[in-house]
């Protein structure tokens, strides 16, 4: 009451409505007037009003949703009671059979129609990773990073486009990513730094998420931030934001009028995500989806949502996801008495979400045009224990951005794609001592396992393709057993789809188990090529280069490092290896011509 004398008008306002909402505790530290702290108390209400004005309804619903929710949650309501799930069907492709190389044909040419979203707003708590997670390496064979890698897949699309329209390369494919307070300046840093790894910068649109506040308690009291009493905590609202921030900034509607007819979502560390799109979005335009989520086999237990079909007592039916912690609960409720558990085949029988969404912009934008973007949220509070009275570290409400077909009319168009996890699917999400305890069997999801995978994938791709790759050997890194195949990397613009990987591999080509290469380059060659060592060849467009004859050499090796180690980069110790470069072939051609490459 005393404090009140130091406020305008609106900040009485705002601190009668905390009053009002129980938050009377935010106070209670607070010194006499004019004593000290005062500009403290003045950027405390800025923050308030922030909070206040960035949530639809205000502060006082924010906290009103956050109370029903957190006692559903305590109560252990399931948020689908009514609801019966069973498993949908959904478009299974095989890489490389004929219909998989028709959908690939077909999607690339909707490319040219599309506009690319990233979200990456997240603070990746459970990998822990100090910096933003798309400036780490995707692998470290070439050290390419995240955001590199896909600013390239997507300039790869831009130049099939220009293929395919013979020389009509005006339009550029829009990218946009949503980033937060935690990862805006060091991802705008990022691309400046690199030049935007090769996009216009206008080409290249950042959204930026505000977060919400956090709560301590299952009666909502707002979290204070343990090193500055006078601030909330807050933390990102999910990535369901990204709906309403693509149609608030005007974005997805001068998408619409340009012309273009789709939006695809995708996340920050899938490093094998662009080998899967273009088959997905020939399976969105064959189908003609207003909704396609691509998903993966799934493990039980694994924390990706699974792909449900629930039906409702009142005759309503939906596919959609159901997040990776309630789909136990809801199996459970619902006839399943073992929860979220392996079938005989030894997946979850529900598909794996994860999280690359096809959205048709058309529906897309109508839908918004009612809705603003608004999402249903969530609680997903961490319990100290048992009794579900006192939180691990303070919670909030999230949204997801898979949750969006919810809210569509049952004549929407929403399916599926199911694709081999070897090929669309590779997080990094955990940080080494986590990953070390996932069950056997199940996926790392850490920074080993993502690099492991690039390998494997590209190595089964070039296997399909006819060359002869040696099986992996089995490692342990960092406490996690993996396979370890030829490590064999190319840039996008070399490959997109698997024609043409087959197109740019020729005669009897084989490459041994120690063997690494690193194609940076359109147009390489590889004809009977036999490779027993390090190979890194550059081109720039223009040149034309065959590769082929017998080349071996001493390679690089791969050295164990340990993550506690903190005399290691930390992008290197979290993978628990690191490589040795013995002996190399490198060639690097700067002008346009025809070369040959051989031992
Ligand atoms: N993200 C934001 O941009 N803003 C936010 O506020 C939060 C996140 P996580 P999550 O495919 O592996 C999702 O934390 O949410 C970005 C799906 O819900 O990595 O636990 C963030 O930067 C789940 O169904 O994942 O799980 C990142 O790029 C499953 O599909 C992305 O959102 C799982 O991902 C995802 O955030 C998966």
């Amino acid at each position: 009451q005393k404090n009140l004398s130091l406020l305008f008008p609106q900040q009485v306002e705002l601190a009668k409505v905390l009053v009002e909402m129980g938050q009377t505790h935010l106070f209670q530290h607070w010194s006499e007037p004019g004593v000290d702290d005062d500009d403290d108390k003045r950027a405390f209400f800025d923050q308030i009003a922030k909070l206040n004005s960035s949530y639809p309804g205000g502060l006082a619903a924010y906290i009103t949703t956050a109370r029903e929710l957190l006692a559903d949650s305590k109560a252990g309501k399931n948020p689908y009671d009514g609801f019966t799930p069973s498993v949908p069907l959904g478009e299974v492709l095989t890489y490389g059979d004929d219909s998989f190389v028709q959908f690939e044909e077909a999607g690339i040419k909707e490319a040219q129609k599309a506009a690319f979203v990233l979200v990456a707003g997240g603070l990746g708590e459970r990998l822990g990773y100090n910096g933003i997670k798309v400036a780490l390496p995707r692998e470290t064979t070439t050290g390419t990073c995240f955001l590199q890698h896909y600013i390239e897949s997507i300039l790869g699309f831009q130049e099939a486009r220009c293929s395919l329209a013979r020389g009509d390369c005006r339009a550029e494919i829009p990218l946009a990513i949503m980033t937060s307070d935690d990862t805006h300046l060091r991802t705008l840093e990022l691309l400046e730094k690199n030049s935007y790894f090769g996009m216009k910068p206008t080409q290249v649109k950042l959204l930026k998420q505000e977060k919400v506040a956090c709560f301590d308690d299952n009666e909502a009291h707002l979290a204070l931030d343990p090193s500055n009493k006078y601030r909330i905590q807050t933390k990102p609202h999910g990535h369901g934001d990204v709906h309403s921030l693509l149609y608030s900034s005007g974005l997805l509607k001068v998408w619409h009028d340009a012309g273009l007819r789709w939006v695809l979502f995708f996340q920050d560390t899938n490093g094998l995500l662009f080998k899967a799109i273009p088959a997905a979005l020939g399976v969105s335009t064959t189908k003609q989806y207003h909704v396609n989520s691509l998903s993966v086999p799934r493990k039980a237990k694994e924390a990706i949502g699974g792909i449900t079909k629930l039906t409702h007592s009142d005759g309503r039916t939906m596919v959609i996801n159901v997040e990776y912690n309630q789909l136990d609960p809801l199996l459970r409720a619902s006839g399943y008495p073992d929860g979220d558990v392996n079938s005989e085949t030894g997946y979850s029988p529900f598909p794996g979400n994860i999280n690359q969404l096809i959205f048709e912009i058309g529906p897309y934008l109508e839908e918004l045009t009612k809705t603003g973007g608004a999402i249903k949220e969530f609680v997903n509070p961490k319990y100290k224990d048992a009794t579900k009275t006192a939180f691990k570290s303070s919670t909030r409400l999230e949204c997801m951005m898979q949750d969006y077909p919810k809210t569509l009319p049952p004549s929407a168009r929403v399916g599926f794609t199911v694709m081999d996890a070897w090929l669309a699917y590779a997080p990094v999400k955990n940080n080494p001592e986590d990953a070390a305890k996932v069950p056997k069997g199940n996926p790392y999801h850490s920074a080993t396992s993502g690099e492991m995978a690039i390998y494997r994938s590209n190595s089964l791709i070039l296997r399909k393709a006819g060359v002869k790759v040696d099986d992996p050997f089995i490692q342990v890194f960092n406490g996690q057993e993996v396979e370890v195949w030829s490590r064999v990397v190319w840039k996008p613009k070399w490959a997109l789809t698997f024609s043409e990987v087959k197109r740019k591999v020729s005669g009897n080509c084989s490459i041994s188990q120690k063997s690494m290469m690193a194609i940076k380059g359109s147009n390489i060659a590889l004809e009977d090529l036999s490779l027993d060592g390090a190979l890194v060849i550059e081109a720039v467009d223009g040149a034309e280069v065959k590769v082929g004859g017998s080349m071996q050499n001493k390679g690089w090796s791969i050295e164990n490092v340990d993550y506690k180690d903190t005399s290691i980069p930390e992008e290197i110790r979290i993978r628990g290896f690191r490589f040795n470069k013995v002996e190399q072939l490198e060639k690097t051609y700067t002008e346009p011509g025809k070369y040959s490459l051989t031992p």
